[in-house]
């Protein structure tokens, strides 16, 4: 159970894989830095450019390789694959637009009910500065260190019955959330809280971490620099 696994910390580290910019060309050496690293699970998706093909072929593609699980992160219920292990059920919590709320969740439904994959839902609040996410989604977005707003919204999506909350700062941001945010949201929380957006060293990771985050993802240092990859999961574990 992925669930299971992010709440009693069998799953600390994931690792984002764009399939606009990972294809299956590229997952070997990809997958070979996850696996070196000790990442623990890989999320699939991306704001733009994930069609149910680019999807499905690098799922595909990483289950060849790697038996950790596979999540789909999607950005709309295109970026779909019946191969993945589970999907985070993304209901971004401040957009404007409802369909990123709820209209897209409603379209893929009942696809998801009929197939055997671990549904998470889970409730996606998107900081400063949000990057593309932000803009896709049309968030409005929540200060970086803003305390109340973020504890206004997690504490809806507890209340609502959310399996788990994301906190992101967008992916490719140039700082991640300040972790007294983390910690404030973490310390009110009894669900998971996942933290990502602009993590690219061991002592932010730790951080969130020690702000009592449930799991961290990182995208972009996977594709940048496998080395530092190797470096936040083992500050995240020690
Ligand atoms: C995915 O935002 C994370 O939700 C990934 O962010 O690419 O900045 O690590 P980075």
């Amino acid at each position: 159970m992925i669930l299971e696994n992010i709440k009693y910390g069998r799953i600390r580290h994931l690792t984002l894989l764009d399939p606009e910019k990972n294809g299956p060309e590229n997952t070997g050496s990809v997958i070979d830095f996850i696996n070196r690293a000790g990442s623990d699970a890989i999320l699939v998706g991306g704001s733009t450019g994930t069609g149910k093909k680019s999807v499905d072929e690098l799922v595909v593609a990483i289950k060849k390789l790697t038996r950790k699980p596979v999540i789909l992160f999607p950005s709309s219920p295109d970026a779909f694959s019946p191969r993945a292990d589970g999907i985070f059920y993304l209901s971004l919590l401040n957009s404007m637009d409802l369909k990123y709320v709820m209209g897209y969740q409603v379209q893929s439904a009942r696809l998801l009910k009929g197939t055997r994959m671990e549904v998470i839902s889970v409730a996606y609040l998107v900081f400063e500065p949000g990057m593309t996410v932000g803009k896709v989604g049309g968030a409005k977005l929540i200060g970086r260190d803003d305390v109340s707003s973020a504890l206004d919204y997690a504490t809806a999506a507890e209340l609502i019955g959310f399996h788990a909350i994301y906190l992101e700062a967008g992916s490719g941001a140039p700082m991640s959330i300040d972790p007294k945010v983390v910690k404030a949201v973490c310390e009110d929380m009894t669900i998971p809280v996942i933290v990502g957006g602009g993590i690219r060293d061991p002592i932010t990771a730790r951080k969130m971490i020690d702000s009592g985050a449930a799991a961290v993802v990182t995208g972009t240092v996977a594709e940048k620099d496998p080395e530092m990859l190797g470096k936040i999961v083992r500050a995240i574990k020690d």
